[in-house]
């Protein structure tokens, strides 16, 4: 057995230059864990609280006083606790805070400590994370979806869909994945290049120039595929994620694309989608509608349930509550999941494994705000995942993920 001795905090930067927590846990076997938690922008409503300081300093963006919880309350509970049991850990964080959403301590500080218990524990066990996370049970490689067009609220272009994917589906390895997703990044520079337009990056790494509408990037993505000499619709797939709620009016129920200066019903941004499916070789769209729009999102999913695979992100903020709403409600076939909407490294366990009782398919994924913390690979591995998105391939925050992969693939082979 080991117990913790110390857990320390600081404030550190993410990829957009604003505070984050990183934390340390230290072991009576003199093993530490280190880890440190990302940021959105395009927030679901239903999100864990991030706790942040409003005061003046890093224009309100600070986090001491989730550090202060972290060190004057979180610490002293834990001290003295196993490492190992990472549930009693997470069940204790929990009852600290007390809140539904972890308003109390924040949820930056409560997933900040459970991550490094786990990374110390993983260290005391001599094991790799995946392999501490998953055991033997661990053997499938995440199909990598590289988000190279950003738009929506992770870049200050004109695109009102936040991310456009492209998906190595057809390739077999994660290191040919891998490269697929690179030279395909590459050349779709160089036409951006061409054509003069600019090459400048979103938050998530992908290029972030004007369009004329938002079905354009997706002919750029085609154009760039077959340029690079891969297959479209047979080796590389598209994806997109609208992030819908961020153009959605509930007063009015309508959608407004800002780009074609268009106000659609639920119903006519289906057929939308539709249409797009018919033309491209999309085989994923996450947060087609708004988390609040149940009853289109019942209509989407009715609709295209058959097609392709429909990812609630918003909608369902990794907690289990809430998508056994949508399983209920016959709501999408995959869930996004992301460790800091829920706050424990447990209660993100706890609803993969949900969703995966209940058929939907897994996606774990970064934040647009994230730091060189490669955790999310790790758990992708460990919980046979089958898919990730960490963004473009580049960039640092996001190229530590895939090429944390690009190791344990070689590890499990
Ligand atoms: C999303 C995420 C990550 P953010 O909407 O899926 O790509 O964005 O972290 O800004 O919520
Ligand atoms: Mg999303």
């Amino acid at each position: 057995m080991s117990k913790i001795k110390d857990i320390k905090a600081r404030e550190i930067l993410d990829s957009r230059g604003l505070p984050t927590i990183e934390v340390e846990c230290y072991l009576t076997t003199g093993e530490i864990g280190r880890a440190s938690v990302p940021a959105g922008a395009s927030k679901g409503k239903y999100e864990a609280l991030e706790l942040r300081d409003n005061e003046k300093r890093y224009l309100g963006k600070g986090v001491n006083k989730a550090i202060k919880n972290i060190e004057e309350i979180i610490k002293k509970a834990l001290i003295g606790f196993d490492v190992l049991n990472q549930k009693k850990i997470d069940e204790l964080l929990i009852k600290l805070d007390g809140t539904e959403n972890k308003s109390n301590l924040g949820a930056n500080a409560i997933l900040a400590v459970s991550l490094a218990c786990a990374r110390a524990a993983s260290a005391f066990c001599g094991l790799p994370l995946y392999r501490y996370l998953g055991g033997i049970a661990t053997f499938l490689m995440p199909v990598p979806y590289f988000n190279i067009i950003n738009g929506g609220l992770h870049a200050g272009n004109n695109l009102d869909i936040q991310e456009y994917m492209i998906v190595p589906l057809g390739i077999n390895t994660f290191k040919e994945k891998l490269r697929a997703g690179v030279e395909i990044f590459h050349t779709l520079k160089n036409i951006l290049k061409k054509e003069r337009k600019s090459i400048g990056i979103g938050d998530e790494g992908g290029f972030a120039c004007n369009f004329d509408n938002n079905e354009e990037p997706l002919r750029y993505l085609v154009k760039a595929i077959e340029e690079a000499g891969y297959e479209s619709g047979k080796e590389i797939f598209l994806a997109i994620d609208a992030a819908a709620s961020n153009f959605y009016y509930p007063e009015e129920k309508i959608y407004f694309l800002k780009l074609e200066d268009k106000k659609l019903t639920s119903e006519e941004l289906i057929n939308h989608y539709e249409n797009w499916i018919d033309n491209y070789p999309i085989i994923s769209i996450e947060d087609g509608l708004a988390e609040e729009d149940w009853e289109g999102w019942q209509e989407l999913t009715k609709r295209l349930k058959e097609k392709i695979q429909l990812v609630g992100d918003d909608i369902f903020v990794t907690n289990i509550k809430r998508l056994k709403k949508g399983i209920e409600k016959k709501i999408a076939n995959c869930i996004l999941i992301k460790p800091n909407q829920i706050g424990t490294l447990t209660e993100t366990i706890e609803c993969i494994n949900f969703a995966r009782e209940n058929d939907y398919k897994i996606m774990i994924s970064h934040r647009s705000g994230e730091t060189e913390d490669s955790f999310i690979a790790d758990l992708a591995v460990a919980t046979n995942a089958g898919q990730i998105k960490a963004g473009a391939p580049q960039r640092g925050e996001r190229v530590i993920k895939y090429n944390q992969l690009l190791r344990i693939e070689e590890e499990i082979l």
